[in-house]
């Protein structure tokens, strides 16, 4: 196995990836693996990224193999590992003359950009490389970037990381116990506010979420919109949306496939749906996942689902059957 892993940052200018950067070669993501980092960022403020690679310079990564930053998507994707779409276009802000508002907008403007990057990482990226989408709306770029990359050995995800994270802390202090003892927090459908956060099936310390948790009032009034609505709630208090908590998100979620998923213990993040529990095929679908023995990431199809949540994941699933109508015709390769 190589001793070096080629990372590739979009967004890397940005908030997230001001958080996130630094942690690719501190050795806890990737081991002792030497790490060759490219970091991406649109034309306008590609030069900012000069004072990122600075501060990585005076910051002792012994890890940190080569570091480049560009505009040029495609020079930084040949031969990488690992890509982390961090970068789209967010809703409020003026693009070419319009304000972009609707998420019909946002769909297909993140849309065209995710159909290029799509291309070029199917081409250029290993043959079994792994791509993350945080960018939102993070299931449908990635289901665009899927198509176009064409490419079935290479493993696309969008990140629902951050929501299982949320979720476990506020059970943690339900339940009184360290956010360590919630195993197996499962985020359902989409990375939007009809995500479905499955409490019934985690683990702690022994015993299954819908054995100590019976309070259908707590989890309808309490758990739900909480996980569902933190996204906001961190922006109205912050004046900013989450940046720390989402890189560490990231992380996780990488650690999660370089890593044997231990006993007991399953992850969250969003892959391409194929029929199983009942949702439809083609849309990238919040799942519970597992990381093999030899490294390969697989939904793990053994859960139950109760009639409650089959009625939460069907919200949102509907939800990704009306995104992925809304970018047809991106969806080709
Ligand atoms: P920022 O606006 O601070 O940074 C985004 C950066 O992306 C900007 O520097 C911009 O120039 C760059 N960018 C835009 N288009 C690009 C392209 N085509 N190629 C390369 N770079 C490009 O946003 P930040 O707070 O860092 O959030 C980034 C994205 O994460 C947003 O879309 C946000 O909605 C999403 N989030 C997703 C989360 C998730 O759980 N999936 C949670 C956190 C976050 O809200």
């Amino acid at each position: 196995m190589s001793n070096r892993i080629k990372v590739v940052v979009t967004g890397a200018a940005g908030q997230i990836g001001y958080s996130l950067v630094p942690r690719l070669v501190d050795g806890h993501t990737f081991g002792n693996k030497q790490v060759d980092l490219e970091l991406v960022e649109i034309p306008a403020v590609v030069d900012k990224l000069e004072g990122l690679v600075m501060e990585l310079e005076d910051s002792y990564f012994p890890h940190m193999g080569k570091v480049n930053y560009t505009d040029n998507f495609k020079k930084a994707a040949e031969g990488a590992d690992w890509f982390l779409l961090v970068g789209s276009i967010p809703r409020g802000i003026v693009y070419q003359g319009k304000k972009i508002e609707e998420r019909s907008d946002l769909l297909k403007i993140n849309g065209g950009i995710f159909v290029d990057q799509g291309k070029v990482i199917g081409e250029f990226g290993k043959p079994d490389a792994r791509i993350l989408v945080v960018g939102n709306p993070a299931n449908t770029n990635a289901l665009i970037g899927q198509y176009s990359a064409n490419n079935s050995d290479q493993l696309w995800m969008a990140m629902t990381m951050l929501d299982s994270n949320r979720a476990k802390s506020i059970l943690a202090k339900k339940l009184n116990v360290g956010v360590e003892d919630i195993n197996r927090m499962i985020i359902w459908g989409n990375h939007s506010p009809t995500m479905y956060p499955d409490y019934e099936n985690i683990m702690v310390n022994g015993k299954l979420g819908k054995e100590l948790i019976t309070e259908r009032d707590w989890i309808s009034n309490e758990l739900l919109p909480k996980v569902q609505q933190r996204g906001k709630a961190v922006i109205d208090a912050r004046g900013a949306s989450s940046a720390t908590s989402a890189a560490k998100a990231a992380l996780d979620t990488v650690v999660a496939c370089e890593n044997q998923t231990p006993s007991g213990e399953l992850f969250s993040a969003a892959v391409l749906s194929d029929g199983c529990y009942g949702i439809p095929e083609g849309i990238i679908c919040g799942l519970p996942l597992m990381t093999t023995a030899e490294g390969k990431v697989e939904i793990v199809r053994d859960l139950t689902l109760s009639d409650f949540a089959k009625e939460k994941i069907n919200l949102s699933v509907a939800e990704l059957e009306n995104e992925r109508s809304a970018v047809a015709d991106l969806l080709k390769n």
